[in-house]
């Protein structure tokens, strides 16, 4: 039975097309720089937003249309929904999914329920992904909404939270393992703190580390292969929260000793909540080897929260896939839709408008980094902005090679150094070329 009547599947009909159904831009099977587009982007959908999310705002109830639901936090309720999602799934051909453990299941009286409603439509999840070829990218376990967590769950002061936390993390690994996820992700929603007078900071963050490690080990024990992610985000729920940014989060994992076992998962509104740009927060993953994947979004510079919209800024998703393209693609990686629609975009079609529009968006980013990249101007600005660093005095400060009398040495011989300019205006007018 189908529950989008009125929709079809999405194709491709080129940038000429007027289908509002129609992707422009995004052709899955068109080969750019050496492989089909669907294997640069790896698109995701959410079940969070696709299937969960209401709509609520924090001045009004939930506005979305899901005739599907029936409201009731039953297990039939949920196997109902997963129907839908992988129909989602396949009128907008893409091919991956995320969740967290309580968007695909109902958390019921108690632990054990909940895990048995987990593995029972985990089993339905299964049954689906083999009858549509479709993937999970990554699982995740909710341990943010419930109130048991109001204070934390790896962070809690109270270890009983902890084990819950724990219990749901293992949970959820089952899943996704069951479902041969490519991934797992942790995001602390209230891995945090409100107040530092009551909080002992060292603690919760040994305790967090406690969680990650009893996730590693865990993998290893059930034959778990897929990459662990952490994702950065500076700030609510929580006042302050220990995952703030790619570089917290990295400084979190060398101290723990976590390097060789996750990598970041970056989302754009998460960046701009930091105050840092998403180009900022890829830069510090890559440059470290650590990104992983990423929550395609985009934030609205006039409203202070995670707004989550979908991603249609070009600027935005041409720097993204530069990024990509840049650490030689994705791995166990890929774009993950966590995003939602506006309040008042509350019918079932709104779900397909702002998908293809993110997909469609993505694939000009692609296009337009693949030429940049093709025509080298940028690359070979930046690699002769720093030339002075191939030889001479420099090439010996970065081989490690000389004293600090030698560099002063060369300094008083040298004279005045000539600045070569920045040029920042004309490399923006380049990257306009492109966009
Ligand atoms: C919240 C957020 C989460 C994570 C998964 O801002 O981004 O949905 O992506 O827990
Ligand atoms: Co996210």
């Amino acid at each position: 039975m189908s529950h989008f009547t009125n929709i079809p599947k999405i194709q491709y009909e080129g940038p000429s097309s007027k289908n509002p159904f129609a992707f422009k831009h995004y052709n899955p099977d068109e080969t750019v720089a050496g492989k089909p587009m669907r294997d640069h982007m790896r698109f995701a959908a959410a079940y969070w937003h696709v299937m969960r999310n209401g709509l609520s705002d924090p001045f009004g109830g939930p506005t979305a249309l899901m005739p599907w639901d029936d409201q009731s936090n039953s297990l039939d309720n949920a196997l109902k929904r997963a129907d839908v999602f992988f129909e989602f799934l396949d009128k907008t051909g893409i091919d991956y999914y995320c969740f967290h453990d309580r968007d695909i299941a109902p958390e019921l009286e108690n632990l054990a329920k909940s895990n048995d409603a987990l593995e029972k439509v985990t089993e339905h999840l299964l049954g689906l992904q083999k009858a549509s070829g479709k993937k999970l990218l990554w699982g995740t376990a909710c341990l943010f909404s419930h109130p048991r967590y109001a204070q934390g769950a790896g962070t809690s002061p109270s270890a009983d939270v902890f084990a819950y936390g724990a219990a749901q993390v293992k949970a959820a690994m089952d899943a996704t393992h069951k479902l041969g996820g490519e991934g797992y992700t942790f995001w602390g929603g209230r891995e945090g703190y409100a107040t530092l007078l009551n909080t002992d900071m060292k603690r919760e963050l040994d305790h967090l580390a406690a969680m990650l490690w009893l996730a590693v080990d865990y993998a290893k024990k059930i034959g778990f292969t897929g990459q662990f992610y952490i994702e950065p985000k500076p700030r609510e729920p929580s006042t302050h929260q220990y995952d703030s940014d790619a570089a917290a989060c990295l400084n979190f994992l060398r101290q723990y000793g976590l390097m060789d076992h996750f990598k970041l998962n970056i989302e754009t509104n998460h960046a701009t909540l930091a105050g840092h740009t998403m180009l900022h927060e890829l830069t510090v993953a890559i440059d470290a080897g650590a990104l992983g994947s990423i929550d395609a979004n985009q934030g609205d510079e006039l409203i202070g929260w995670d707004t989550d919209e979908f991603p249609t800024d070009l600027y935005l998703t041409t720097s993204i896939m530069l990024k990509v393209l840049e650490m030689g693609g994705f791995t166990t990686g890929g774009l993950n839709f966590d995003a939602k629609r506006r309040r008042e975009s509350h019918e079932p079609e709104d779900l397909f408008h702002a998908h293809i529009g993110g997909m469609d968006a993505f694939a000009r980013g692609l296009k337009a980094a693949v030429a940049i990249r093709e025509d080298r101007r940028l690359a070979d600005f930046v690699a002769n902005r720093y030339a002075t660093w191939n030889s001479g005095i420099g090439a010996k400060i970065e081989g490690k090679s000389v004293t600090l009398e030698e560099v002063a040495a060369h300094a008083l011989s040298a004279g005045e150094p000539v600045l070569a300019s920045g040029r920042q205006e004309l490399l923006k007018n380049i990257v306009n070329e492109f966009i």
